[in-house]
Parts: structure tokens; C-alpha cells; sequence
């Protein structure tokens, strides 16, 4: 079966990419694509990008073909939505069998955990969370459950078991690699929530204003602290509001904070420390604690916690740093394994159970499971192209 699919991501571009790929792809080519040049696609050797035309509807539309294995083609055509798609259909009304570029990349890697990483790299929004999934891409994790049947085979189920921990340890970094951590600023009203998320993201995303009771619904910014992605929440002020908007807005700000995966609690620090205070701090004891409005006099003594001031920057850096401490306590290292689907931490577990209950042959079939090699699409024209058979 030969296969056609959109290599490059839907949507405005100047260039878009299609793949042909399987044992007819340089006949189907050859049967709609004219070369500008006189040499058909199939007389032209591997490598050399040909410019020409691909007749699409009415208009035939300028395309680079370039045939870069004896199974593959690469045709380029404009970006955007409707070249493409013209280029695909006519190549499935030739005979090409549609697959999106998620399908072909399981079934074009030998190893599913590669394939995860690579399909999870297209949604990586820092460099950081994006050099994680390429060690990924390259084999870390891998080579770690290779450890770890290592370690069972040779009778080491302690080891085996320390490297599925050391694994557990990373999940909560793995799972936050391509979705962000909520980070929710919650606190009394006009202590300054908006002006600090604001702050925190660099553009004005959420209202400020002197009169308490501003922010009623859930205000979101997505921004990056030190290269892990973070999505700040900013909430209603939480009082005992008697009128119905403000009181819904309060009920959303305590439903946010109890699904966060970190509060921030802000106070005013340029305000005396209030029983309001102390009761909002113990009801939360896991918060990081901010005392906001640090260019103003302090007003007596408070807790520990960060010092900033929204409105002049200062502490603003710190106040990051302790987020990313909270949130990442112990970054993964270059090369480090990170588990970063819901599917590897469930098989970490399963393994952990199987070990637990001393059933070593059923830890090693569930590894081997996860590293069962796929039949290769591509992979098998193209031996029998190196061995003459094509
Ligand atoms: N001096 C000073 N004023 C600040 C600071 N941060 C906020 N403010 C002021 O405090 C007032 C309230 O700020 P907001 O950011 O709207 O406070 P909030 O906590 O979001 O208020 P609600 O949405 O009503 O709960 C505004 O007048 C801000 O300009 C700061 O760091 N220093
Ligand atoms: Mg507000």
C-alpha cells in the first residue's frame, strides 16, 4: 500500500509537505506530477529536487517533488490549507491511501516509545520541555526499561525496582512536558492578583483596578517560568460577598484553588496581618505564601513568604524561582528518562505491582509489550528495493 501524508502542520504557511511513501509512490507521483525539464520523476536519481506543476482543479499549482528513497516522494507545494489538500486527494483518487502523520509515525518507528516521544515533541511549547522529549526521541527511556528487564533477569529485583521508582520519581515533569501546570494566584480582594499575573506574563491580561471585587470569573495566561510551561489563574478576591455575581465568582475562585497545582496566596503586606489572613493561610497550609505591595510601608509582622511588588517588579524574579522550585524540585538531567504519557506511568505501576508480587516473567512480558517492533511500512519495500525484488 502506498501512503500519502501531511507532514507539515495544518494551517497558514508558506510551504506545506506531503510524503508519498510505499512500493508505488514514484508511479503515482509520476502520473500527475509534469516536470518542468524534459526527464520524467522516475528517470531522476534520488536527491534532486525537480520543479513543476500538479494540475489541481482548475489551475495547476507549482510544487518541488524530490524522490528521497526509492519508496519515498516529498511534495512540496504552497502552505495553507487548500493546496495540500488538492494534492492529496488527487494522490488518493490515483491510489494512495490516506494516513495522518500521527498514524504514520507509529507505524513508520520500530520502537512505540520513540514514536510517543515524537508525536508528543509537536506539542512541546519550550525548548526546555522540547530537549526532555528529543532524549526521549533518542532512546532514554528505552534504554531504561531495558535496565530495568536487565536488572530482572539477572535476578535484581531490587535494582529493577529502584529504576521504576527513579522513573515514578520523574512522571510529574513528564506529564506537565506538552500540558502546562496550573498555578492559581488566589487571596483577599485588592491585594493585587491582577496586577501580579499581569506582572508574571508581561501584558496587561487581567483587569486591575483600585475598587475591591474586580475579578469575578477565571482569568488565564500562559506563559513560561524558566523554561517549564505554566498557566497562571487569576481569581475572584475571597470574601463573604452577599451579592450573587461576586459570591459565584468567590465559589469558581475555591474550586480553582482545590484543583491547582500550585496556589499562590496573596496578601498585602502594606495592610495589617487580619484574622482574615490567618484563616485563609491555615486553610491552605500547602500555598506558596506572597505579601504583595512591597514599595509601600510594611504593616506589622506577617508569615514567611515572598516579598514582591507588582506594581515596581521588585521580587518578581524570586517570586518565579520559587514557583519552578515548587513545581520541579529535582529537574531531570540531559538524557535523564522522563515517562510523559498517562500509558508509562500505568505500565510503571503495573511493573511495580508484577515485581511487588515476585511475578518477574510478567514484569518482562509487560516491558516486552511496550517494545514490540511494528511491522515497518516503508522499511519492507525498501528492502526488497535493495534486494532487487521491487
Ligand atoms: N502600591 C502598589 N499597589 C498595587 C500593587 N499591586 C496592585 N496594586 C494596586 O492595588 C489595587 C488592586 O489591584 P488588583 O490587581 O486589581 O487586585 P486584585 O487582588 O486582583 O483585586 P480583586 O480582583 O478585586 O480581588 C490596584 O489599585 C492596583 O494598582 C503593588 O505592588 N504596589
Ligand atoms: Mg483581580
Amino acid at each position: 500500500m502506498t501512503r500519502v501524508v501531511l507532514l507539515t502542520a495544518p494551517g497558514r504557511a508558506a510551504i506545506a509537505t506531503l510524503l508519498v511513501a510505499g512500493p508505488r509512490a514514484t508511479e503515482i507521483v509520476s502520473r500527475l506530477f509534469q516536470p518542468a525539464g524534459k526527464k520524467s520523476l522516475s528517470e531522476q536519481p534520488l536527491g534532486r529536487i525537480v520543479f513543476g506543476r500538479w494540475p489541481a482543479g482548475t489551475v495547476a499549482e507549482e510544487v518541488v517533488v524530490c524522490r528521497t528513497a526509492a519508496d519515498r516522494v516529498e511534495v512540496n507545494c504552497h502552505g495553507g490549507v487548500a493546496a495540500p489538500r488538492a494534492i492529496a486527494s488527487s494522490l488518493i483518487a490515483a491510489g494512495c491511501e490516506e494516513f495522518d502523520w500521527r498514524t504514520w509515525t507509529r507505524e513508520s518507528l520500530a520502537d512505540p516509545l520513540a514514536a510517543d516521544a515524537e508525536i508528543a515533541l509537536a506539542d512541546a511549547p519550550t525548548e526546555r520541555t522540547a530537549r526532555i522529549l528529543l532524549d526521549q526521541r533518542s532512546g532514554a527511556l528505552r534504554r531504561q526499561f531495558d535496565a530495568i528487564a536487565g536488572a530482572i533477569r539477572t535476578g535484581d529485583a531490587a535494582g529493577a525496582v529502584s529504576l521504576v521508582d527513579e522513573l515514578l520519581a520523574r512522571m510529574d515533569v513528564g506529564l506537565h512536558l506538552a500540558k502546562p501546570w496550573r498555578v492559581v494566584l488566589a487571596g483577599r480582594p485588592n491585594v493585587g492578583k491582577s496586577s501580579l499575573i499581569n506582572a508574571l506574563v508581561g501584558y496587561e491580561r487581567a483587569i486591575v483596578h483600585a475598587a475591591p471585587g474586580t475579578t469575578r470569573d477565571i482569568v488565564t495566561a500562559l506563559t513560561a517560568l524558566d523554561g517549564w510551561p505554566v498557566e497562571l489563574a487569576d481569581t475572584a478576591g475571597l470574601r463573604l460577598g452577599d451579592e450573587p455575581l461576586e459570591a459565584a465568582g468567590i465559589e469558581l475562585a475555591r474550586e480553582q484553588a482545590a484543583a491547582a497545582d500550585l496556589l499562590l496566596l496573596v496578601f498585602d503586606r502594606s495592610a495589617a496581618w487580619s484574622v482574615e489572613d490567618d484563616a485563609l493561610a491555615k486553610a491552605w497550609p500547602a500555598a506558596l505564601v506572597i505579601h504583595n505591595k512591597c514599595d509601600l510601608p510594611a504593616a506589622g509582622d506577617r508569615p514567611a513568604g515572598v516579598e514582591v511588588s507588582a506594581q515596581s517588579g521588585v521580587g518578581l524574579a524570586e517570586l518565579a524561582r520559587a514557583v519552578v522550585s515548587r513545581l520541579v524540585p529535582n529537574p531531570p538531567e540531559p538524557g535523564d528518562a522522563v515517562p510523559f504519557l498517562e500509558s508509562h506511568v500505568e505500565l510503571l505501576e503495573r511493573l511495580k505491582q508484577s515485581l511487588a508480587a515476585g511475578q518477574h516473567d510478567r514484569a518482562l512480558k509487560q516491558i516486552a509489550d511496550v517494545g514490540c517492533h511494528r511491522q515497518l511500512v516503508v522499511g519492507v519495500a525498501q528492502q526488497q528495493e535493495g534486494s532487487g525484488k521491487a
